[in-house]
């Protein structure tokens, strides 16, 4: 039934893709449905080509047909389809429970257009309740954990490292604070290379809840 949400939440979204789009790929379960639909798209000759936020993305996107550039070759993306952790009415998102936030947020700022898909689980009334992720350059790990705390954060240290060969610690807050103001404090911490809170960047979401699909736009 989720999955079944997170598939008509990803189609809605690819409607939006046209022919000679550049078209951004998020991370996570949710997007793997947008990379077959779009993958789909292309076999029956919409001409496409993608970016991805994660190895992972552009292999499945790969694995789909789909023609997959090197973001680092690209300055500007048309439309973006990435998943949440959580996201409100106003279109602010908590994202990164995948590890790819960082990389997110560079797709996403370069896009002129970028939509969120998700099943109703990640729809809340106010973001905070999720762990926000912080990616962290390791050799700051103590100090940006000690800052982290400072702001109010309990903070754990996830295993593994990113893609791009960081590390990241999940900040959780009883009390989530003013996410505008928490957003300019982690950006501030040198050695705090991106974090989850998206504020500015979501324009549209497609949230699907047991089959039907409800359009938010900013
Ligand atoms: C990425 O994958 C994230 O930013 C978010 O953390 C996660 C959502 O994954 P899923 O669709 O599997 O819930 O989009």
């Amino acid at each position: 039934m989720q999955d079944d949400d997170k598939r008509l939440a990803a189609e809605a979204a690819v409607a939006e893709v046209q022919d000679g789009m550049l078209v951004g790929l998020g991370t996570g379960s949710t997007v793997r449905f947008a990379i077959e639909a779009l993958g789909r798209r292309a076999a029956e000759g919409l001409g496409i080509m993608a970016v991805a936020t994660s190895i992972d993305s552009a292999a499945k996107a790969a694995a789909a047909g789909i023609a997959v550039r090197n973001f680092a070759d690209v300055a500007q993306v048309d439309l973006t389809i990435d998943g949440a952790d959580e996201i409100d009415a106003r279109l602010w998102a908590i994202k990164g429970a995948g590890g790819a936030m960082l990389r997110e947020k560079v797709v996403a700022a370069a896009s002129t257009r970028m939509v969120v898909i998700a099943d109703a689980t990640k729809r809340v009334d106010a973001i905070g309740a999720a762990a926000l992720p912080v990616e962290v350059l390791p050799f700051a790990r103590e100090f940006v954990t000690a800052r982290l705390s400072r702001l109010g954060a309990r903070v754990a240290r996830r295993a593994g490292l990113t893609d791009n060969g960081n590390i990241i610690l999940d900040a959780r807050f009883a009390v989530f604070p003013d996410a505008d103001t928490l957003a300019v404090a982690i950006d501030e911490i040198p050695g705090a290379l991106g974090h989850g809170l998206f504020l500015t960047e979501v324009d549209a979401a497609y949230i699907a809840h047991d089959g039907i699909v409800t359009r938010l736009e900013r």
